[in-house]
């Protein structure tokens, strides 16, 4: 087993650190660095902020280049997409740059190849941690600086376009965006989409090539998704108007508290660089306030979604449930809910059956499935930043089973996209990982944990 003080001396930890810094090295194409080898062969929004930690401490020019380069596809209305696609690249990847149909929108960069949607922003508390391990903070005080403008326009757009009604709570409109692609909470929203089989244009998923079928969504899902992004392109995602009519429209925990908690780092970094950061400190507060009124399920004692189309509450327990914690929304009370939670039959399992921390989806939910991406399986963004909740909310203990957790699977099983939760695998299972192997956000945060 892993334990949490793990030094960097000792031959095992050694190994892992070397073989982490393999996985990314390999993974990159020019500037940045891929999500993973052919799955994912383009640059990934929020993956991009998890890998930049993954150099920080060994090559931090290589940390701001991963910013950098995710930012050049930002839009002029402060959207910053969820892939940036890459001319070098030699990988396929669907839907690609002609699916999203981007070219020729006002807004998008016109030498950059995008998607029309964004991702949980996960870039303002990224910047801030890099400021803390700069080699100089001189030196790239202008880097810090450019970046927070840029951080800065995209809250302004999260606010401004997600938030129709000024409550603190921005919207997706795609399960992409919540980077949580499968939650079985969507299929609640999808039910209520009606829709004609022929509004789904024609399709050939690329995924499946690399990934065996029950690992992945299913076609079902994959339909609604095409039908959503569909729906975008063909009003060439003007904001808000687009938005007006249109069924996906989800307020969801994670997203939020990841807003919020870069909100702080904003309000941080802005003092630092003597910028004005007035309208941050008002998102921040209504956010969290936001997160408590609207979200909170008092009865299951976890944040839940709210579908503001069909105007009802999505009541799923997942990891992102638990995000909250990392921007510190919860009272004592909410906080101490939410690790009963964690430590009860339905994230940690039983005696006989335990299970790792922490399942994205509760174990005993009805759409739960170990293997199937985002329907249970264990993730180490999510444990990294539930470590970074609990250590917040003063429970290191909790923090530091979700970080031995994370870091005893990948010693077992490699640097998968994601992991089995269960500790018992059934009969006949050798590896507990799986997705792509090699993946850079698990090779970045184990790296990031390490401290190397
Ligand atoms: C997964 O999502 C992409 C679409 O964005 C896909 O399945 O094709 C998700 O796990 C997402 O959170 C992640 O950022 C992306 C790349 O790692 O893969």
């Amino acid at each position: 087993m892993v334990n949490s003080d793990l030094s960097l001396e000792e031959p095992e930890t050694k190994h892992l650190v070397v073989a982490a810094k393999k996985v990314l090295r390999n993974n990159i194409l020019g500037t940045f660095t891929k999500p993973a080898p052919t799955l994912y062969p383009h640059q990934w929004n929020w993956d991009a902020g998890f890998i930049a930690l993954g150099y920080a401490r060994s090559d931090f020019r290589q940390a701001c280049n991963e910013l950098t380069s995710l930012f050049r596809g930002q839009w002029s209305n402060g959207m910053l997409p969820q892939i940036v696609f890459s001319p070098e690249s030699r990988g396929k990847y669907f839907p690609g740059y002609r699916f999203w149909n981007t070219q020729g929108v006002p807004e998008k960069p016109r030498n950059t190849r995008t998607s029309g949607i964004t991702m949980p922003p996960v870039h303002g508390f990224i910047l801030n941690r890099l400021l803390q391990l700069a080699p100089d903070t001189k030196v790239y005080r202008p880097y810090f600086r450019r970046m927070f403008k840029r951080i800065l326009l995209l809250h302004r757009y999260c606010y401004n376009f997600r938030d129709p009604e000024r409550e603190g709570l921005a919207f997706i409109c795609h399960p992409w965006e919540s980077g949580m692609d499968n939650l079985p909470a969507w299929e609640d929203v999808f039910t209520r989409i009606n829709f004609d089989p022929s509004e789904v244009p024609p399709y050939e998923r690329l995924d499946l090539e690399h990934v065996d079928a029950p690992y992945r969504p299913r076609k079902q899902s994959y339909d609604r998704y095409i039908y959503l992004v569909n729906r975008l392109r063909e009003q060439r995602y003007r904001e808000p108007e687009t938005l007006k009519n249109y069924p996906f429209q989800v307020q969801e925990p994670m997203f939020n508290a990841i807003l919020s908690y870069s909100n702080e780092a904003l309000l941080e970094l802005g003092q630092w660089l003597g910028l004005d950061t007035g309208e941050v400190s008002e998102w921040e507060t209504q956010t969290k306030r936001a997160l408590n009124s609207k979200l909170w399920d008092k009865q299951q004692g976890i944040y839940v979604s709210y579908d503001r189309v069909h105007q009802r509450h999505i009541p799923v327990a997942t990891a992102g449930g638990l995000m909250p914690l990392l921007c510190g929304a919860p009272n004592a009370e909410q906080t101490a809910r939410m690790i009963s939670l964690l430590e009860s039959a339905r994230f940690a399992g039983t005696s006989e059956n335990p299970a790792w921390l922490c399942a994205s989806t509760a174990l005993d939910e009805p759409g739960f499935d170990p293997c199937r991406y985002w329907r249970g399986p264990v993730w180490i963004n999510m444990n990294w930043l539930l470590y970074h909740g609990m250590q917040r909310s003063g429970h290191p203990a909790m923090a530091a089973r979700l970080r031995s957790d994370a870091l005893e699977l990948v010693r077992r099983y490699g640097f998968w996209e994601y992991y089995n939760p269960w500790k018992n695998l059934p009969p006949g299972e050798t590896t507990g990982g799986y997705g792509s192997n090699n993946f850079s956000w698990t090779a970045a945060l184990t790296l990031d944990w390490l401290g190397a």
